[in-house]
């Protein structure tokens, strides 16, 4: 697909991506939005608790983020709209419940064709603290420890061997900690998947060593609404640690 082949491109180019998450539910994403264009290499949508009136606020999205991507970041089957270009296409594999790993990415996939929206194969993995987080209470994360970096990596492993891309090390929207920096680089060592890192992300420093550590990606979310200027150090941080990863 041609999203997903211009984030091969940038990450062949510049070493790292970095995604800003916007939360279709935040009334206030006007002030991103000025300026995501600038400081990040995709606009992700999505949120774990329901959403309404999606395909409204995608529009508006694309008429203002032209030279970027917009891939949704579904929280379930209402996470879908035509209006984006792209969606990850999920499996919330370490979930207790098959709605989360394979049926709800099922019934999707009728409409994701409908739409002509782009799928990006990516496995979607619940990391501690994520039970404390939304997306952990609601698709009942059987979360792996962070003082277990293997389990994650074997997780990677077998989404690569499933012939997913993408592996998403997920610490939930908020998060007190990060997925820590190990965690990263025995997935990224075992799996060579691509690794995007997210939840609780709030510093230039902390995105830096994340990529350093392996990340392919990483996304900020919550850090951005409450701040939107600090897209500019995340972005500089990452595209550092991008360049010495490429060297
Ligand atoms: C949530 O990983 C994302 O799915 C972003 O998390 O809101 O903590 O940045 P934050």
């Amino acid at each position: 697909g041609k999203v997903e082949k211009r984030l091969y491109s940038i990450l062949e180019s510049e070493g790292a991506l970095y995604f800003v998450l916007v939360d279709p539910e935040d009334r206030n994403i006007s002030q991103i939005l000025e300026k995501v264009e600038e400081y990040a290499d995709a606009v992700i949508v999505g949120g774990s608790i329901g959403v309404s009136n999606l395909d409204e606020i995608t529009r508006e999205i694309k008429k203002i983020v032209k030279d970027i991507p917009v891939i949704l970041f579904p929280g379930n089957i209402d996470g879908l709209t035509p209006y984006a270009d792209a969606v990850f296409f999920m499996s919330l594999m370490n979930s207790n419940n098959t709605y989360w790993t394979t049926l709800a990415p099922t019934l999707g996939a009728l409409i994701i064709k409908r739409y002509s929206l782009e799928p990006i194969p990516m496995a979607y993995l619940g990391v501690e603290p994520v039970r404390k987080t939304a997306v952990g209470f609601v698709g009942e994360v059987n979360e792996i420890p962070q003082r277990k970096p293997e389990i994650a990596a074997m997780y990677c492993l077998s989404a690569r061997y499933f012939g997913m891309r993408w592996a998403y090390l997920e610490a939930g929207s908020g998060a007190e900690c990060p997925v820590s920096d190990e965690m990263i680089k025995v997935s990224k060592e075992l799996s060579g998947i691509n690794i995007i890192v997210g939840g609780g992300i709030r510093t230039p420093e902390v995105a830096y060593r994340k990529i350093v550590s392996g990340a392919d990606a990483v996304v900020t979310g919550t850090v951005v609404e409450g701040n939107p200027s600090i897209m500019e150090g995340i972005w500089s941080a990452v595209k550092k640690a991008g360049r010495e990863k490429l060297r």
